[in-house]
């Protein structure tokens, strides 16, 4: 496309989509008009990418995610499709700013935070790479809630995200199919004497798909995102007379539950679940059907992923069909249904473990119940005899009256992987080791990762274009290539360009702050960044923590030295979740206090970002010196922003906790800010139960200075807060060990203070960090996913073999 023809296809959108002239038109009709310019380029390679699957009988991965937060896309599609350059180049000549374009999106937030992103991250990697995988999930009506502080207060507003219609999605009439639920189900002999089942007064809802082009990078793949919205059937119209009753059933895909790895266990939620799942599942087999292959054989063509246990009813979904609707024995469905089937495991927190109660999916989804119960029943009839009773009861799926979801999952699938080394050692050791005797060949480890280009190459502009002309641009295709910047560590030049790429991204993100917060922050200042969902064991408290102690040093000593700090921070609490939003109020409160403060006199600043996500993300990230990676060992799973900010040359403070281990693996010791209690000492506090937090406190004046200051009046207006949070501290002793943390955590913070003063030396460590993150790449880890667990390729190397 030339910029010519870019401008007459844009004054006739303009015109036909909104009466109007291009001259007249504003950022939001700009917006449209270029948003269906693109999909208009890439709509060609989507429906050639489709029909060389289907022609080329491709096999191909479907990863199932009650979450997707791909953030905005017009940025990265104008990249993925070469046309960035020339498309912002004549935007502005037309005389607008081509940003107030891009602002204009609103975030597709339908995630709550890593879970979700590492979705999309894989999903972005796959077109990239050319593999053929595609996203299964729901279309929820409204995203993740918008955050406000009122008076320091989290509050939660609604995104009404398609308020404005969207751009990039196309609904499917053609493929919607039916989700059946609740009803009763009974078996009924047929002629040749078998057992089928036969359902009564089930509610049958619509499943209605709008499709999403996921585009690659510089190459003619689109591959598919398929979100699910939920319509009353015109076949059931009558079943539902009032508003109330047809509200209900639209209920299902209004909203997405807003808590991070925290299980609410609610009928809705199992209904979301299964919605999704059903239609996925019926969807995939509909598709496999025009291949005109035998079903027995459905497993040499269809990988499903399922992205923790939100959509384990795959098992028994997929079950049901090969049982019910194409009569196959069990035992070929089992076989089917566990090759095809494969799960990630995202924590081993035991609040976030799914179990369902009985009785509830009994009432609700009769005839997944009914066959959910037959896995177990045969789970423990096959291993009676060749393992000890009390393994077999811990591993089975039905316990009491409960069904466990991450055993269904196990059993029902032939690859069980954690996200990071430590994560799926402990799986192996610890939390899943009965299933880890019962099956070792299905366990592995699949490390996290990132995709650069949107948070490196599309975020970082700067650092981008400065790579670019140190190493060459390879490294976009290859990010491992960035390796080859360790050649430049002592390098004045090259040191000096990138501390000048960083200080212009931290002075974009000081006007942001100041445009928003009416905080003016020094851009030579420490930019100290922690970013994520707010969580009691991701410790931002900690942080908090040392912010006070920082303080109160320097009010009793207002003449030190002291290296001026501004600690960004941005986090989302579940709405339910009291204790996190405490911690967001003390947070703002202390901010407060702090940043007016004559005494303080600007050598310190705190800043918490509203509503943190995925678009605030790329402000943030590039702008960082530090990132804050602090959750207590063996809690966080592996982290991802971990990786986003190494790979934008922050430098990391680190607990030994999930990827941040390997990350130290890559750039060495001296290039990390390393603390904190290790697995083995927080296991032995646990096995030993002699932790006392009140022990710690008693000794050591700081800390008792530092926790006071949350009940004494020190922290104004956080009077039950304050109260709330000193007690989780000493009252019910510190589940999470920051009081044993905090001393070592002050340490390397001091440590670091110092560090970046030697210009030169910090600026090395962060080149380093940026050269190092290649190995994060989302490409790779996707690329391992094709071959270990999924066995998809870009060019079908199974067919022969098939044929
Ligand atoms: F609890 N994660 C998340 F495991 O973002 F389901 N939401 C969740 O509900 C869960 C996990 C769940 C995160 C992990 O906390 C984080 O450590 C990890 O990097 C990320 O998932 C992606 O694997």
């Amino acid at each position: 496309m030339t910029r010519e023809e870019f401008i007459e296809d844009l004054r006739n959108r303009v015109r036909e989509s909104f009466a109007m002239e291009l001259e007249t038109a504003t950022p939001n009709e700009l917006f449209v008009a270029i948003g269906q310019i693109v999909r208009a380029c890439y709509a060609k390679s989507w429906h050639n990418t489709r029909q060389r699957y289907l022609v080329n009988k491709q096999r191909q991965s479907y990863y199932f995610s009650i979450e997707f937060l791909p953030g905005r896309m017009l940025k990265s599609n104008l990249m993925s499709l070469g046309l960035l350059d020339m498309v912002r180049s004549t935007v502005e000549e037309l005389g607008f700013e081509f940003e107030e374009v891009l602002n204009v999106e609103n975030d597709m937030a339908l995630g709550n935070g890593g879970l979700g992103r590492l979705a999309s991250c894989f999903l972005d990697c796959l077109a990239s790479r050319e593999l053929p995988g595609n996203g299964n999930g729901i279309r929820y009506d409204y995203g993740l809630f918008k955050q406000q502080f009122v008076d320091g207060y989290q509050v939660e507003l609604p995104d009404a995200w398609l308020k404005s219609g969207n751009v990039w999605e196309v609904r499917r009439e053609s493929e919607a199919v039916e989700v059946r639920f609740g009803g009763n189900v009974y078996m009924q002999p047929t002629k040749d004497g078998k057992l089928k089942p036969v359902a009564e007064n089930e509610r049958i809802l619509r499943a209605i798909p709008y499709d999403t082009g996921v585009v690659g990078y510089h190459n003619d793949t689109v591959n598919t995102l398929r979100l699910w919205s939920v319509e009353v059937p015109e076949s059931e119209e009558g079943k539902y007379r009032s508003i109330e009753e047809r509200r209900m059933v639209e209920d299902l895909t209004a909203v997405l539950y807003p808590d991070d790895s925290n299980e609410q266990g609610r009928l809705t939620r199992l209904s979301q679940e299964y919605f999704f799942v059903s239609a996925g599942i019926q969807s995939i087999v509909r598709y496999y059907k025009k291949l005109k292959m035998p079903i027995s054989r459905i497993n040499e063509y269809v990988a499903i992923h399922i992205n923790d246990t939100h959509p384990a009813l795959c098992i028994p979904e997929m079950m049901r069909i090969l049982l019910d609707e194409f009569d196959l024995s069990w035992e070929k469905s089992w076989g089917l249904t566990v090759s095809m089937m494969s799960y990630t495991n995202h924590t081993i927190m035991q609040e976030a473990l799914e179990k369902w109660p009985l009785q509830m999916v009994k009432y609700h989804l009769p005839r997944m119940f009914q066959i959910i119960e037959e896995i177990d029943r045969r789970f423990v009839t096959n291993l009676t005899g060749l393992y000890p009773d009390d393994l077999i009861q811990r591993t089975r799926i039905i316990q009491g009256d409960q069904i466990h979801m991450a055993n269904l999952c196990i059993i029902g699938s032939h690859s069980t992987n954690g996200v990071a080394k430590l994560h799926s050692d402990l799986l192996k050791s610890v939390v899943l080791h009965d299933f880890y005797v019962l099956y070792p060949e299905r366990f592995n480890n699949k490390t996290n990762g990132i995709t650069q280009r949107r948070w490196l190459q599309q975020a970082n502009e700067p650092l981008a274009n400065l790579i670019d002309k140190t190493i060459g641009t390879s490294w976009r295709k290859e990010p491992t290539d960035m390796e080859r910047l360790m050649n430049y560590c002592e390098d004045n030049e090259v040191l000096v360009a990138f501390e000048q790429a960083k200080q212009q991204n931290k002075l974009a993100l000081a006007k942001y702050i100041e445009k928003t917060t009416n905080i003016k922050v020094q851009p030579n200042a420490i930019f100290d960044v922690q970013i994520k969902r707010l969580h009691a064991y991701k410790r931002q408290l900690l942080n908090l923590m040392h912010i006070l102690k920082c303080y109160f040093d320097l009010k009793d000593n207002p003449e030190m030295d002291f290296v001026p700090r501004v600690w960004i921070f941005g986090a989302k609490a579940a709405p339910s979740y009291t204790y996190a939003k405490a911690i967001i109020k003390a947070i703002n409160e202390v901010a407060n206090l702090i940043n007016h403060d004559p005494i303080i006199n600007d050598r310190m600043k705190v800043v918490f970002l509203e509503n943190y996500n995925v678009s605030l993300a790329e402000r943030i990230i590039p702008a960082a010196d530090v990132s804050e990676q602090i959750s207590l060992a063996t809690k966080e799973a592996s982290g991802t922003s971990n990786m986003k900010l190494m790979s934008n040359g922050a430098i990391t403070v680190a607990t030994m906790d999930g990827a941040n281990v390997e990350i130290r693996a890559a750039v060495g010791d001296e290039n990390i800010y390393t603390f904190g209690l290790t697995e083995e000492e927080v296991y032995r506090y646990y096995e030993q139960g002699n932790y006392s937090a009140q022990a710690i406190y008693d000794q050591d004046p700081v800390i008792q200075r530092v926790l006071n200051a949350f009940v004494d009046g020190t922290i104004p207006n956080i009077q039950r807060e304050g109260q709330e949070i000193f007690d989780s501290l000493l009252r019910y002793n510190d589940e999470f060990f920051l009081l044993k943390d905090f001393v070592p955590y002050c340490q390397v913070q001091a440590k670091l203070s110092q560090d970046y003063l030697n210009r030169e030396k910090w600026q090395k460590m962060s080149l380093i960090n940026t050269a190092k993150s290649g190995i994060f790449s989302a490409d790779y880890t996707v690329q391992r996913y094709a071959d270990d667990i999924w066995q998809i390729a870009p060019v079908d190397l199974h067919k022969e073999k098939r044929n």
